[in-house]
């Protein structure tokens, strides 16, 4: 037995880890303490994994690909029904743990887990579908054909943000596309990963067949992402996190010609025209700008408010953020919990300050005091009325911070909406169809995922979850992404007993 555990919240998560079946050694003596945002304190100590350690597990992954290559998909797809049902059965723990760990409010937290679960149920269905076309030759006595076959070994990097569910888009697919999958989580939420794994091992054991180092783990922070990105037997890398990051490592996949999946920055917007029904849009605006405490990716950050409703709207949506419970996410009625550390605090106040030097309304945004004590950072939701579309608007602050600006035609907005570098999400509220087919269009939204009359965030499984620019271009979970995590390949087959060639090239010997 280790020492009890230091502080009431490692108490907390030390009981649910207990729960959860990870064995302490995993999260006490290591050297990466682990925070919780709640507090400030301590949950544990993680070991980092070595760089021979990375290696070593990169190397079982490796060796599990080859044999789970050859079993049959839908077989594959029993394990990761199995990781579904673990899941269900751990769904109160883990999103609990999510929440000290993360900060997010529980609903938040277990949302996340039921997102995994949502993946697991996607991918069992689609053992069954990894299908490709047979195509027309033009051949007599041949047939063409393709063919999906697993790709290898896929590295997942992850974010804090959603410590669990992402790690679950990936894995889930690459298992029943024949791949085994190395997860680097993000440094501040080990523990999260640590259960997940642990949770994962239990559906391995009932499954019985699957080989040893099928889904690793490793512990570390930037070199150690790096040694993943950089290892030759990574065909696969998806990584999550800002587009500085993925600048980092875009070119260091190319330059091996390894697969990438970039889910990078969002800066998103959303559209409020003259006929939208406004309850409705303050609704959907308070969840996607406020939720998670800003921290999604697709947090909605700007918001274009038509002039013949910005009067009726803004007031309001003021009121409501000064209104909103700010706290600690386990009591009852907070909706907007920590931000993960100081310095998501200190950069949100700098874009604060970028922004009243340039002459913008702030409403809110202030360090809320007396939750937790000085080594917690609640804020109050910012809300910036800003005259004209620059400064920090431009850019992805990872905090609850929402631009608002007027805007006169759609055209106007629609260009506002497409003037910055992420084209993650995006959204319209409007009852006017007209409007609405025109954001949809090919000269409308340049974002992976365009939303009409709910906010930007918030996505659901079944479809693709991505974005253009410099989001990266990468998609995950639903559609067709399955392809991203096998390899293609045409067949030609000749039943004939000639040798026609292609093109009409003769070649006679
Ligand atoms: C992320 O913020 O990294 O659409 C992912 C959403 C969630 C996923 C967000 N389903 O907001």
């Amino acid at each position: 037995m280790s020492a009890t555990p230091a502080t009431p919240l490692a108490h907390d998560a030390d009981a649910l880890l207990q729960r959860l079946g990870v064995p302490r050694a995993a999260y006490t003596g290591g050297d990466l303490p682990v925070r919780s945002p709640i507090t400030g304190e301590t949950l544990g100590a993680v070991p980092q994994s070595t760089p021979a350690q990375v290696a070593a597990a990169i190397g079982r992954a490796q060796a599990a690909f080859l044999e789970w290559r050859n079993l049959p998909a839908p077989r594959r797809g029993e394990l990761v029904r199995l990781l579904a049902q673990e899941l269900r059965a751990a769904r109160d723990e883990l999103g609990g743990l999510v929440t000290l760990e993360a900060g997010k409010i529980p609903s938040e937290g277990q949302g996340e887990v039921q997102e995994m679960i949502d993946i697991c149920d996607f991918a069992v269905g689609l053992s069954r579908q990894l299908y490709g076309l047979t195509i027309a030759t033009e051949r007599p006595g041949h047939r063409m054909m393709e063919t999906w076959h697993p790709l290898g070994v896929c590295g997942v990097i992850t974010a804090f943000n959603f410590p669990v569910a992402v790690w679950s888009w990936n894995a889930a697919l690459a298992l029943v596309c024949g791949n085994a999958v190395v997860w680097k989580p993000s440094e501040k939420t080990p523990l999260t990963a640590l259960a997940t794994l642990a949770i994962a091992r239990r559906a391995l054991e009932r499954f019985g067949a699957a080989p040893a180092g099928l889904l690793e783990l490793i512990v570390g922070q930037r070199a150690t992402g790096q040694a993943l990105v950089d290892d030759a037997r990574v065909a696969l890398l998806s990584a999550t996190g800002s587009t500085a990051m993925g600048r980092a490592v875009g070119p260091r996949l190319a330059a091996r010609f390894a697969r990438g999946i970039l889910e990078l920055g969002g800066n998103n917007a959303a559209i409020v025209a003259p006929t939208a029904d406004l309850d409705l849009a303050l609704r959907g605006i308070a969840f996607a700008a406020m939720g998670t405490a800003g921290q999604r990716c697709t947090t909605l950050r700007r918001l274009f408010v038509h002039d013949s409703v910005y009067q009726t709207l803004v007031p309001r949506l003021i009121g409501v953020y000064g209104r909103v419970q700010v706290g600690d996410p386990r009591s009852p009625g907070t909706l907007v919990g920590p931000l993960i550390d100081r310095m998501a605090f200190d950069g949100m106040q700098q874009a604060l300050a970028q922004s009243r030097a340039l002459g913008a309304t702030v409403h809110g945004g202030n360090r809320v005091e007396g939750i937790a004590g000085d080594a917690a950072y609640y804020v109050r939701p910012a809300l910036v009325e800003l005259a004209r579309h620059e400064g920090p608007a431009l850019h992805e602050t990872f905090a609850p911070i929402l631009y608002v600006l007027r805007y006169r035609s759609l055209d106007e907005a629609i260009a506002l909406n497409n003037a910055v570098g992420a084209g993650l999400s995006s959204s319209i509220f409007t009852l006017d169809m007209r409007e609405a087919e025109q954001f949809l269009s090919a000269a409308g939204s340049d974002c992976g995922i365009a939303n009409v009359n709910i906010g930007p965030s918030g996505a659901e499984i079944g479809g693709a979850f991505g974005g253009e620019k410099e989001t990266g271009g990468g998609r995950e979970a639903g559609a067709d992404s399955w392809r991203a995590y096998m390899r293609r390949a045409t067949n030609t087959i000749n039943y004939s007993t000639a040798l026609p060639l292609a093109q009409g090239v003769t070649f006679d010997i």
